[in-house]
């Protein structure tokens, strides 16, 4: 594998032949068709509908209409040339009240899906879970409740046998901390709750439920390849100060080590299970026996980056106002006592959140140091910026290309540094229901015009395509930014 320049001039940056180049999109985000061929009730369709939770009371209800334009969409992904697609399958869509029998016509959905990206050579990358848990199962609980990892690993086995023999890679889970913190801990995700001691539950289910899809997948699928998805930053103390390193080490134990340190050491971190020992029923919910089960060999890491973070301890707050600096009022988790920063003159994207790329090759050294060197595919990376049609009917998303080449660039620094990624997803193909934010929120490489459904590829579109073609992105212009 040769990843050197060809001449000192040349500032293309080759990739491993055979890196993986796709782009990701996920079930409530885009299908839409939500009271179609026999599709059951989730929790974004319940939460979307409870006022104030989204953005403008939007819903997923029609979404992208991707569930109508699927051949559309496909002819798309054959245009630009990638690799693979990454999806995920709906839940209630495929078993309406999360147990019981199949419901037919879900899977044929999706059978169409994995035929149409076959015929077009474009391997399918499968997520099992990304957020859509079917409402009856939210009303005996959801992920705060043991009997949910079952459901879930019933589910898992109808999915497999329907598609398994054109399926190869698997995503079990995609961003479990988002499920599990965003969606019990602070309420800004379906269902809504705000109680860490579900949250702390609700994270030990999610993993547990992982785990029990493994062995699921590996004897339904002669040749799968079983990983993970996790959505992983790069969070640092604002300063040295010994109150701002713990600080950080705290969000860094909720955001990632909580995930990490099961998965692939067996064990969760001692000092996020000694902060949360209060919260019930939080990590009591552990059985003998769990932890083997989540600890199970995986093929493969998803990460998904977006932004890093830097944290201080909250009492410090006041004095780094004086001192200039913006800080966030108010933190989702109260308990972890911090307080973020911004970094002075770091750009932000349209979900405010601060563009830094080498943050990426930090975080993948880090879990190659730390954890593991299986290989790693960014499975979500990408921008929401405020795009429009310009009189000539194009979108010039310059700076989702600027983002995109830069964090791409931060890959190729953490291949030279021997990290073993082998693949990289565009978070998004289309522009789609940002959760909370609605459609408020554009991060797709394709404009959707919402009224009419319309699709229009933007320039980052076409970058992306060549750099595809070309399998080698530029230098960065901008990874000199603070
Ligand atoms: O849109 C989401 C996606 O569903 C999960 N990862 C982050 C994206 C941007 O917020």
């Amino acid at each position: 594998m040769s990843t050197t320049r060809t001449s000192p001039l040349d500032l293309t940056r080759p990739f491993p032949p055979g890196f993986l180049w796709g782009t990701a999109t996920a079930s409530y985000q885009i299908e839409g068709a939500a009271t179609e061929d026999g599709r059951g009730v989730s929790i974004w369709d319940t939460f979307s509908r409870r006022p104030g939770a989204v953005l403008h009371g939007d819903t997923g209800d029609v979404a992208c209409d991707h569930y109508h334009r699927m051949n559309q969409d496909l002819d798309l992904l054959e245009r630009l040339g990638v690799g693979a697609y990454r999806f995920s399958v709906a839940w209630p869509r495929v078993q309406p009240s999360g147990s019981g029998p199949a419901n037919q016509r879900g899977l044929d959905f999706y059978r169409r899906l994995v035929d149409g990206l076959r015929e077009r050579n474009i391997e399918p990358t499968l997520t099992l879970y990304h957020w859509d848990l079917p409402q009856p199962l939210e009303d005996r609980g959801g992920w705060c409740e043991r009997d949910t990892t079952d459901r879930f690993a019933d589910y898992v086995d109808l999915v497999a046998r329907s598609l398994g023999g054109d399926v190869e890679r698997w995503i079990t889970l995609n961003e479990p901390w988002c499920s599990s913190w965003l969606g019990y801990g602070a309420g800004y995700h379906a269902p809504g709750i705000r109680d860490i001691g579900k949250a702390a539950a609700a994270n030990h289910h999610l993993l547990l439920a992982h785990g029990k899809a493994i062995p699921i997948l590996r004897s339904a699928v002669d040749s799968a390849k079983v990983g993970i998805t996790l959505n992983l930053g790069d969070h640092r103390p604002g300063s040295d100060h010994p109150l701002d390193v713990a600080a950080a080490r705290r969000v860094d134990g909720n955001l990632n080590r909580l995930f990490l340190d099961p998965i692939f050491h067996g064990e969760y971190p001692q000092d996020m299970l000694d902060h949360y020992a209060s919260a019930q029923p939080g990590f009591s919910v552990i059985q003998d026996g769990d932890l083997a089960l989540i600890a199970q060999p995986i093929d493969f890491l998803g990460v998904n980056y977006y932004f890093p973070s830097t944290v201080i301890d909250e009492s410090r707050a006041t004095e780094a106002r004086l001192a200039g600096y913006v800080v966030a009022p108010e933190d989702p988790f109260p308990d972890l006592k911090v307080r973020s920063l911004e970094t002075p003159g770091r750009d932000k994207t349209a979900m405010d959140w601060e563009i830094h790329a080498s943050g990426l090759t930090s975080l993948l050294m880090r879990i190659r140091d730390e954890y593991h060197s299986l290989p790693i595919y960014i499975t979500e990376n990408g921008a929401a910026f405020d795009d429009y049609v310009d009189p000539n009917g194009q979108v010039l998303d310059l700076n989702r290309i600027a983002y995109l080449q830069e964090h791409i660039s931060a890959v190729h620094d953490a291949i030279d540094a021997g990290v073993n990624v082998q693949g990289y997803f565009v978070w998004s193909l289309l522009d789609n229901f940002e959760w909370s934010f609605g459609y408020s929120r554009r991060f797709g490489i394709v404009w959707v015009d919402f009224p009419t459904g319309d699709r229009l590829t933007k320039a980052s579109f076409d970058w992306y395509h060549d750099t595809v073609q070309k399998n080698s992105v530029e230098y960065a212009t901008s990874v000199g930014s603070p």
